[in-house]
């Protein structure tokens, strides 16, 4: 019923929120929202005392609504002579309100007339509020604190990515070339195959194991193509989650810093084998061959094909040699995380050497391989898993399992990259010009470390030998500063680097280097 008097009344919609059905459970539960509508008319002329009529309520459906206490602000004033906008509101809203709502919604209806309804329903507590605030990840979350920070004089030296002398990032000129090639070409975007681009497969497993490695002519290699390295180690990750049940995974102290949280989610066991010697800001070689000696048979060894991250330090071949003898005694299966081949040393064939010798031994293994490095290809994230297995049939079965992996997680891989690099690849002139500029790339870092060296040696009067910077390779230095000088280096210098003391020269220009040796050597001597 609704009230039609013309003097002296107003008609008022006010929302109220009730909380219907679900019990206390802590997730709340399904229920409804009502709304109702009340008139309201001054009994007396110019009296505060006035008659609430309730004219309609239906409900709102609700997906969940948390225990919470749930305040309304709803209000609507119609012209009192109008009755017509009253009714076209609530008509209105009947149509309106099926809708699902989540713990806070708003919305308006312009009636018939000039009156206009706004409702919130505002909640005071998240159904979220048991989530809390996750830390900044420790390399890209240096990123985000060096855009911040408005010094002019500020480098970041954070994230492993390549920039050139203007410290500007880098698309290859090569990564370009076939890009327009593959416009000229006006390929379509369709779904690949849940394994990917067959082209990319071909080229980037040959690339890693040498296109004439007997390996693969006799098809004992399962590849296929993944979201970068860090994809590709996480399909991985869950394949030995699902049929090597309790294997663990033996990491190098220190790694990379996503590995650990790769295998944590995918819910496979870690544990670490000693690798840096801080007293000789070298390779612990024997304590990485006993931690693997004494793991137990047939784990997992996360190897870092070449350029290790963090350490820029690397077994020599004599060393790798003994690291295959220790791993075949202990029936472990190597698993390599490539992510720098072509980086370290301007070789794309020197860099994959680790892997080549291991596969030439017999030995089955797994390699996860990424071109955000050496192709510059960063955000396209396209990368491989590489199973090799002892018999082209286990191969099959890997393979079809892998798929099987993926394709609850991500369906199939991004096209872009996985053409630019089969298009590299697959053109004699691109490879050439491909290897060239990697070489430059490599050249450029390599010319930053020894300056930042002679920088280091001449400046620092104290007698230390900073050596060690030479010694190391690929992207990065580890300088052994420790988490306090490393927050002197950002908050005195303005240079951002992780907190383990790891330096990417790769953002480093030749301009910079006198500037950056003075950062380290006021951090290292005069912060402990
Ligand atoms: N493995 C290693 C050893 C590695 O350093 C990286 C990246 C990756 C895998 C994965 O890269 P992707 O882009 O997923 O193919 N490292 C640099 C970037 C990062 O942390 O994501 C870095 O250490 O700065």
């Amino acid at each position: 019923m609704l009230s039609t008097e013309k003097s002296h009344s107003k008609r008022e919609a006010i929302g109220f929120v009730k909380k219907v059905g679900s019990g206390g459970d802590q997730s709340g539960g399904a229920g409804s929202v009502g709304i109702g509508f009340l008139s309201t008319k001054s009994l007396n002329q110019g009296s505060d005392t006035k008659e609430y009529t309730l004219h309609h309520h239906f409900a709102l459906d609700c997906v969940a609504i948390p225990k919470i206490t749930i305040s309304v602000m709803a209000s609507i004033s119609l012209p009192s002579i109008c009755p017509s906008a009253a009714l076209s509101f609530q008509d209105k809203c009947k149509e309106k309100t099926k809708s699902r709502s989540s713990s806070k919604s708003v919305f308006s209806v312009k009636t018939k007339s000039h009156g206009q309804i706004t409702m919130a329903v505002a909640v005071n507590t998240s159904r979220f509020d048991n989530i809390t605030m996750a830390p900044p990840d420790p390399i890209l979350g240096v990123s985000e604190a060096f855009k911040a920070d408005t010094s002019e004089m500020k480098l970041n030296l954070g994230v492993g990515a390549y920039r050139t002398e203007e410290l500007q990032p880098y698309v290859l000129k090569v990564v370009k070339k076939a890009e327009n090639l593959m416009l000229e070409r006006g390929e379509n975007k369709e779904y690949l195959p849940i394994e990917g681009l067959a082209a990319f497969n071909k080229a980037t497993a040959e690339l890693l194991f040498g296109a004439d490695n007997p390996v693969l002519h006799q098809q004992r290699v399962a590849t296929i193509q993944g979201l970068s390295g860090t994809g590709s180690l996480r399909v991985a990750a869950a394949l030995i989650e699902r049929y090597f049940p309790g294997a663990k995974v033996l990491i190098s102290s220190p790694t990379w810093g996503n590995h650990k949280n790769i295998f944590n989610d995918a819910r496979v066991p870690w544990s670490e084998y000693r690798y840096y010697d801080p007293k000789t800001v070298g390779l612990d070689f024997d304590g990485m061959v006993a931690d693997i000696k004494a793991a137990p048979e047939g784990s997992f060894v996360l190897l870092h094909g070449c350029a290790h991250n963090p350490t820029g330090i690397d077994p020599t071949p004599e060393q790798w040699e003994k690291i295959a003898d220790v791993i075949q005694e202990k029936n472990h299966i190597p698993f390599f995380d490539v992510a720098y081949q072509g980086f370290a040393s301007g070789s794309l064939d020197e860099d994959a050497s680790s892997v080549r010798m291991f596969a030439a031994r017999g030995m089955e293994l797994l390699v996860a391989q990424s071109y955000s490095k050496n192709l510059g290809l960063y955000a396209e994230r396209i990368g491989a898993i590489n199973v090799l297995c002892s018999s082209a049939d286990a191969a099959v079965r890997v393979k079809s399992q892998l798929k099987r992996i993926a394709r609850p997680m991500y369906s199939n891989p991004p096209v872009h990259g996985a053409r630019i690099v089969a298009n590299v690849v697959g053109n004699p002139d691109f490879f050439n010009e491909w290897k060239e500029e990697m070489e430059m790339m490599a050249g450029r870092i390599k010319s930053v470390r020894q300056k930042l060296y002679n920088n280091l040696s001449a400046k620092d009067k104290s007698g230390k030998d900073w050596s060690f910077v030479l010694k190391q390779i690929g992207m990065f230095s580890f300088t052994g500063l420790n988490k306090t000088q490393s927050d002197n280096m950002t908050d005195k210098w303005h240079v951002y680097m992780t907190k383990d003391g790891r330096i990417s020269l790769a953002g480093l220009s030749s301009a910079k280097c006198e500037y950056l040796a003075d950062a380290i050597i006021d951090s290292y001597h005069n912060v402990s």
